[in-house]
């Protein structure tokens, strides 16, 4: 895949006599809000323009890899919970710990979709698009037997520009506690439940299992699986120019308070996120643009 180029602002606004190839559908979806379904020879998924959110794929002969919660809130204005938000121009609180909204305004901006068309490996790729704040995000979206996503952003103003960004994917996994995350082993972390800033800083030791809370960011560009026996798959992460890696599960404890979260969700899911954050937050030069691939893939372990 190769990154979308944001350089061409005069790529007409195509949404109202937009042309979709016979395996992708553009219209209400829950709550009525829009969304592209797709359901291609090699893969099946859905796109909310709210937020540009993936909530679901499906590799053609698989089962659902995205998690949403069914409590999730489509309004066109709450973040969906699940899927893959985009957190843009800043992650969480941001680098100065103050940003509003949290994780930027990315994921609850209504985004154009600019053009769908078939690939040759019988997918489909939606391209979408937002501008804000003298930001313009390009986002390619590749659904088939792997989900290619392409984030590019351009700075439009006059000054240097320091953005985090990051892909928040929601994983569905059959049971958390069995899951076990690999490629992070010798990574260095900072653990965002710890008491305190002097606490927060670790090395990662073998695989991430999960049987309490966790939300860390990671100083790592690695490849990662996560192993899904109960679903006997294994799904695996690939990234270029990512350099952060985020594992997040609220657990019981930090699930119950959120109202758009089933209380029995959380051992089904894991976000496993790729991004820029924090110290890897790039800086992009006026009118220049800075660009990352997720490539999510699953591979099947059922004898
Ligand atoms: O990516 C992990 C994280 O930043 C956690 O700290 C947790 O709050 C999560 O994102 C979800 O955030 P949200 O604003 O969607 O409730």
């Amino acid at each position: 895949m190769t990154a979308p180029n944001v350089g061409n602002p005069t790529r007409p606004a195509v949404t109202n006599q937009l042309r979709l190839p016979r395996t992708a559908a553009l219209g209400p979806g829950r709550g009525g809000q829009q969304r592209l379904l797709i359901d291609a020879p090699a893969g099946a998924a859905e796109i909310y323009l709210h937020g540009a959110t993936v909530t679901s794929w499906v590799p053609r002969g698989g089962s659902e890899v995205i998690f949403t919660s069914r409590q999730a809130v489509f309004d066109g204005a709450t973040a969906i919970r699940g899927g893959i938000p985009l957190c843009l121009p800043e992650f969480g609180v941001g680098i100065n710990g103050d940003a509003v909204p949290k994780h930027g305004w990315a994921r609850i901006a209504p985004w154009r979709l600019l053009t769908v068309t078939s690939t040759d490996g019988g997918g489909v790729r939606a391209l979408l698009s937002v501008s804000r704040d003298r930001l313009t995000a390009l986002y390619e979206v590749e659904v088939g037997k792997t989900l290619r996503l392409g984030l590019s952003l351009r700075n439009e103003g006059s000054e240097p520009r320091t953005v985090e960004a990051a892909a928040h994917t929601y994983l569905s996994v059959h049971d958390v506690t069995a899951s076990r995350i690999s490629g992070l082993a010798g990574a260095p972390y900072n653990d965002n439940l710890a008491r305190s800033p002097q606490e927060a800083h670790h090395v990662q030791e073998g695989d991430v299992t999960i049987h309490g809370p966790v939300d860390r960011i990671y100083d790592s560009a690695e490849p990662i699986t996560v192993t899904d026996p109960g679903h006997q798959r294994i799904i695996g992460i690939d990234k270029r120019n990512a350099p952060s890696t985020i594992v997040w599960n609220p657990w019981s404890t930090h699930s119950a308070p959120l109202p758009d979260m089933a209380d029995d969700e959380f051992p089904t899911m894991v976000c496993v996120e790729s991004g820029a954050v924090r110290a890897h937050a790039p800086t992009i030069a006026p009118g220049a643009s800075w660009s990352m691939q997720v490539t999510v893939s699953v591979e099947s372990t059922a004898v």
